[in-house]
């Protein structure tokens, strides 16, 4: 499809232009479709942090952490330092990029902005990643420059001894003369202006944490970081600026991004960040700083259920869930405990952020919902055709984002006939509703029968002994593959072979018997990504030296 021509970037360095896929290779990107405008020179740290100091919300408070609390005018301030920084002391041209590497704190989320409002390219990295893993992404992205929370550098500095590249590195933290306070310090520094970015100009890449293959890079532009604010956020997530954010996801990964950070100030509205995010911590975080909308993954809600005697969670009012499906025994039970029902969202790296959901008073529980008002979503063949209600095939879908991966074949996969291919399996209801049904590469096909693994997931979730689950095709002479499921059981419960037999015997009684695990194994825990989902590849990989 034709698309406008781009706007003249305000970027002296290209490389982000340059290495965008030819237009012929994009999805469509319906920006105006969506309701959306915006002006050509636009620099989103403008959008999101100073416009409301100039408008004179100064005083708001826009980030609480264990320790500290920063008004909207304290964040550009250390914004505005770091900015001087960034383009007078360590060269930072526009359109250079910029590694970040930190956990969720309020120095991250200025770093983040500031590298933002000098026109720079955001790679934020998750601090979970080691040497071996960060050298990618600083190839790739051809990574000159880098701010590192002092805590974590020891595996950047590995890192940059194997990169040719070999990144200027700034650290913070570590009270050092060097270190990025002691520059962010120097007179004149209070003042920065924003880069004359163009609204199309590319302002973050993200790297999708692959579980097979190299990691891909989406590259968004400015514009996307508030289309995501204009659409979820406004006409989905509806949160106020009294809202106060908090949640689990790494800032590098675009689901903690969004939720943590854009959200929020799109609206005038403070981010909660505590120095830990685990289910215990969450809990903790919420009932001392009050916090009334949370960002997690299924598997979060979960356990946190487990640890909400005797707390008062009161002020939470909005629950967002993400990233895999939500198995509708955790809805019901977090309904029945907080009477808050979560809400589910599918967002996926290359989408930047949640493209179907449903509002709250529209949830249907058990399904993920409607497609968020500006994009558009369908179920197709293998040839790209639509698909009539109710029958499960492939999730297409299109809107204000959309995918561009960083110079990468892999581009023509996700982009087919300008809707963006999400590689789920999806099924839409005739109310226009849509059901997740799984991965599309993790149908299990066993003796002619296709199975969705999360379904049999589902299932045994609600199983009284389970605490979490895993569910793959296994090898198998007979019938191609069997059902396996790897079963993490709830503290003090052992699994033994009548606990087995007692969880297929469950299966089969609550859904169709041919979908019951023939095997099962009881583990410990579950293999993860670094953005908390299962990896079912691990698990196919181990099925497959089992058996
Ligand atoms: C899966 C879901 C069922 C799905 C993400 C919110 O997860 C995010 O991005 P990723 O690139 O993964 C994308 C894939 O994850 N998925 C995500 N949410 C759901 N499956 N139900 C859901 N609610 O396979 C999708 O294709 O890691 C999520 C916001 C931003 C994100 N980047």
């Amino acid at each position: 499809m034709a698309q406008a021509e781009f706007v003249r970037s305000g970027h002296l360095d290209s490389f982000a232009r340059d290495n965008l896929p030819p237009r012929e290779s994009w999805p469509d990107l319906k920006v105006t479709d969506a309701g959306l405008a915006y002006p050509e020179r636009l620099n989103v740290a403008t959008e999101l942090l100073d416009r409301h100091v100039s408008e004179g919300h100064g005083e708001r408070i826009a980030i609480i952490s264990d320790r500290e609390v920063w008004t909207y005018a304290e964040l550009a301030q250390r914004v505005n330092r770091i900015a001087n920084v960034l383009t007078r002391d360590l060269g930072m041209r526009p359109g250079n990029r910029v590694l970040l590497r930190a956990a969720n704190t309020p120095m991250m989320v200025a770093a983040y902005l500031a590298v933002l409002k000098a026109g720079g390219v955001a790679v934020a990295t998750m601090p979970m990643l080691r040497a071996g893993e960060l050298a990618y992404p600083i190839r790739k992205a051809k990574i000159t420059l880098a701010l590192c929370d002092h805590r974590l550098i020891d595996d950047l500095r590995t890192a940059q001894t194997r990169t040719p590249e070999l990144p200027r590195i700034v650290t913070w933290g570590g009270g050092t003369p060097t270190d990025l306070e002691a520059l962010m310090a120097r007179a004149g520094y209070e003042n920065a202006s924003a880069a004359d970015t163009a609204r199309d100009d590319v302002c973050l890449i993200g790297f999708t944490s692959g579980t097979t293959g190299e990691p891909k890079g989406t590259m968004h532009f400015h514009q996307d970081l508030l289309a995501i604010c204009d659409t979820y956020g406004a006409r989905v997530l509806k949160a106020a600026p009294e809202d106060r954010f908090v949640g689990s996801p790494p800032l590098a990964f675009t689901f903690g991004l969004g939720g943590l950070v854009l959200f929020p100030m799109r609206i005038g509205a403070a981010m909660v960040l505590p120095d830990k995010a685990a289910p215990a911590d969450l809990v903790t975080a919420i009932e001392r700083h009050k916090a009334s909308v949370c960002f997690t993954a299924p598997t979060a809600y979960r356990a946190m259920l487990d640890k909400l005697d005797g707390r008062d969670i009161s002020s939470l009012r909005i629950c967002v869930s993400a990233g895999e499906a939500l198995p509708r025994v955790t809805f019901e039970a977090w309904l029945k405990q907080t009477g808050l029902p979560l809400m589910d969202g599918i967002g996926a790296t290359e989408m930047l952020h949640i493209f179907i959901s449903a509002p709250r008073e529209a949830i249907r529980p058990g399904a993920t919902g409607l497609p968020v008002p500006g994009y558009e979503a369908r179920i197709v063949d293998e040839a790209g055709d639509p698909l009539p209600d109710g029958t499960p095939g492939r999730l297409a879908v299109r809107g204000p984002t959309g995918c561009r991966y960083l110079a990468d074949p892999r581009q023509a996969k996700y982009a087919q006939g300008g809707w963006n291919i999400t590689g789920d399996t999806y099924l839409r209801d005739a109310d226009g509703y849509f059901w997740y049904q799984a991965r599309s590469d993790d149908m299990i096909i066993s003796a002619g029968y296709n199975i969705a693994g999360p379904e049999v997931e589902a299932c045994l979730l609600t199983h009284p002994d389970v605490a979490e689950c895993g569910v793959v095709g296994a090898p198998c002479p007979d019938r191609g593959q069997i059902v396996k499921a790897y079963v993490v059981l709830r503290e003090g419960i052992r699994g033994d072979t009548a606990l087995a037999k007692a969880l297929q015997e469950h299966v089969k009684a609550g859904i169709a018997p041919y979908k019951y695990p023939r095997a099962i194994a009881f583990v410990p825990a579950l293999p993860k990504t670094p953005t908390g989902k299962l990896q079912r590849f691990a698990l196919r990989q181990l099925a497959l030296t089992e058996t």
